[in-house]
């Protein structure tokens, strides 16, 4: 543990907390972001826990309703809450038309990892009895959250949901959506994107991604937020395998805490889900990666490309054996797992989500190999992870090859991450 780096990451979450939720970075991303928020959580719980569980319950509180158009999406928890306004980043809260919420959000989600963070959290709470009566509060919208997903992005039953929004993975750029995005029309609408204010061009999307995004943005709105008429009308829809591996993983996490609070038909359920995404999950295996990979759900090809995603495959508990592509990736870079194989040919260095290295993400990747019984492997990628963090500090994410810290600066996430795994005691 380094004393000066605890405190410096504990001042990065305080100096982003905007009174019960905290920012990403202040600029960039000046709202509360879904899976930040429980990446968050955890840093908060070593050092602050009443504050760490009001970041998930103010997360929470944007879950839309049966109430909210027409009741079709109750249950989704917006990729960006807009509790407060700002005019620093595009698209904000007016770009959605949901301004019929009563908590302005976004109509699209992120990669669920909250019951699995929930669950961690209430391993490692000393306030035992504020940290029971917490969870029991979260589990109805937890539960709700997780039908969502099942009910409206996997109607059939095939056991592997589809997103319909590069920014729904949260690895937004990555080079696996290029061939599904493709098809994708660009906007003929005029918007003036805001990322470019913040971070320089080489480290963020091109703007044919911009065209692309808005349009899906607005394709949401035009469907009148109906689940069934997204998925009729959607241009773009694929099999995550990052969403798959961490709603897997939540699921299951999620049966464990239903079943502690006395809820078995709930735990019995979300464990038939879970048997479902496992029998299914077989389709996505890439042999050229030796790795579970992404699928376009409209063509049903692979989407054949070696990113981190498919290596949360062991926090997943899939049962495929990725040790030796992690071990691959991390021979061919220095700092840690690359969010894209430094040898594949869309390997891009500091572009978002093509090349550089996201600390959350192997901070998943290494506690699923631990759990897989690769103590050694998981081991590397912490000490990676750690000459990062005290080469860095707590930048966005990093160049995989040189360690130089990049996209946003004092970034919330990052410093959590670094409390919850190299300064606490990670489970
Ligand atoms: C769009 C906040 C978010 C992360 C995503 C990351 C980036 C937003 C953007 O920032 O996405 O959601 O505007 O680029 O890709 O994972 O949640 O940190």
């Amino acid at each position: 543990m380094n004393p000066t780096l605890v405190q410096r990451a504990q001042q990065v979450l305080c100096a982003n907390d905007r009174g019960g939720y905290t920012i990403p970075t202040a600029g960039l991303y000046p709202f509360q972001w879904n899976w930040d928020a429980s990446v968050c959580a955890l840093g908060w719980m070593q050092f602050d826990e009443p504050r760490a569980w009001l970041e998930i319950q103010t997360l929470f509180s944007g879950l839309w309703t049966e109430r909210d158009y027409g009741g079709g999406s109750a249950g989704l928890l917006a990729h960006i809450t807009f509790h407060q306004p700002a005019d620093s980043y595009f698209p904000g809260p007016d770009e959605w038309g949901t301004q019929a919420l009563a908590l302005r959000t976004s109509s699209i989600s992120q990669p669920p990892l909250h019951a699995t963070m929930v669950r961690w959290m209430l391993e490692r709470a000393q306030d035992r009895a504020a940290a029971e009566s917490a969870v029991r509060g979260l589990l109805p919208g937890l539960l709700a959250h997780h039908r969502w997903w099942y009910r409206t992005r996997d109607p059939e039953g095939s056991g592997l949901v589809r997103i319909l929004h590069p920014w729904e993975t949260g690895m937004d750029n990555s080079p696996a959506w290029d061939a599904p995005l493709a098809r994708v029309p660009a906007t003929t609408r005029a918007y003036r994107r805001r990322d470019l204010d913040h971070v320089d061009a080489s480290m963020r999307p091109p703007q044919s991604f911009y065209d692309r995004v808005v349009y899906l943005m607005d394709a949401n709105r035009e469907a009148g937020f109906d689940p069934q008429h997204m998925l009729e009308a959607g241009r773009f829809q694929v099999n995550d395998i990052g969403i798959v591996c961490i709603l897997q993983r939540a699921s299951r996490d999620l049966a464990v805490l239903a079943a502690r609070f006395g809820d078995e038909a709930a735990a019995a359920e979300m464990q038939g889900q879970v048997q479902r995404t496992q029998r299914a999950v077989a389709a996505l295996w890439s042999d050229r990666w030796q790795q579970p990979v992404s699928r376009d759900a409209l063509t049903g090809e692979l989407l054949d490309q070696p990113t981190s995603a498919g290596l949360l495959s062991a926090y997943a508990g899939f049962g495929f054996d990725i040790a030796p592509a992690v071990r691959a990736g991390l021979d061919e870079t220095a700092y840690g797992v690359a969010s894209t194989r430094r040898s594949a040919p869309t390997y891009d260095a500091p572009r978002y989500w093509r090349g550089p290295v996201w600390q959350h993400i192997n901070l998943l990747i290494s506690q699923g190999l631990a759990e897989q019984g690769q103590a050694v492997l998981a081991e590397r990628i912490r000490e990676n992870s750690r000459r990062l963090f005290e080469r860095s500090g707590f930048h966005e994410y990093y160049h995989p090859e040189t360690g130089s810290g990049l996209g946003g600066r004092d970034f919330s996430w990052t410093a959590a991450t670094y409390l919850h795994w190299l300064a606490g005691q990670a489970i």
